[in-house]
């Protein structure tokens, strides 16, 4: 019974020791919408109201090449191919927050949760233009950020959302509806050629 009781305490530590990861992350430059890049603060994501979603997001290792994959909403954390929704904070504007700046952190992430081995891979930021992303609009991804193992007593690494943080970034990358989507559009607009087809 003792021996059994030490190899589970080993198995304990072993599973402690590897890679957890704990982020600090932030983006104090802000966010303009698309084409609206500098035009402030009337071009900034949530001048006027409205509330919008910042995401931590983890991607493989992948020898070194991490791909952060496209927008998906179908699912439910909008993430497609091996990426991994790990976190998210929704932002508001209550005046000051026009610019859609946010810090959140540290915060520990564990394998356990995931079940993924955190440490080694990478992690990036997302943030939306809206609370409710759908085809045609656009976000922004953050530089990914290799993730170091952390056992406890580690400084969190700090992860930054903007990539010019003087400026602010704006908002370039489109969500491109799915497939189903294009397929249900592209059926109507056969529908409208036929009927333009008998009228003529
Ligand atoms: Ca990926």
């Amino acid at each position: 019974m003792k021996k059994l009781i030490a190899v589970l305490a080993l198995g304990a530590m072993a599973a402690t020791s590897y890679g957890d990861i704990n982020i600090n992350w932030r983006a104090l430059g802000g966010f303009y919408k698309n084409g609206q890049f500098g035009v402030d603060p009337a071009g900034a994501i949530l001048f006027g109201g409205g509330t919008t979603i910042a995401q931590l997001i983890w991607t493989p290792f992948n020898g070194g090449s991490p791909t952060i994959d496209a927008v998906n909403v179908g699912n439910p954390n909008y993430v497609s191919g091996d990426d991994v929704f790990l976190d998210s904070i929704t932002l508001t504007n209550p005046g000051i927050g026009i610019y859609a700046d946010y810090a959140n952190g540290p915060e520990t992430y564990l394998n356990s949760t995931y079940g993924q081995t955190l440490q080694g891979g990478y992690v990036y930021l997302r943030i939306f233009q809206d609370n409710t992303p759908t085809g045609g609009e656009y976000y922004f991804n953050g530089n990914p950020l290799l993730a170091n193992a952390y056992t406890g007593s580690e400084s969190p690494q700090t992860l930054e959302g903007n990539t010019d943080n003087v400026n602010g970034n704006q908002l370039n990358q489109l969500i491109v509806p799915e497939p189903s989507v294009l397929a249900f559009l592209g059926a109507g607009a056969l529908v409208v050629a036929i009927r333009r087809m008998r009228k003529a």
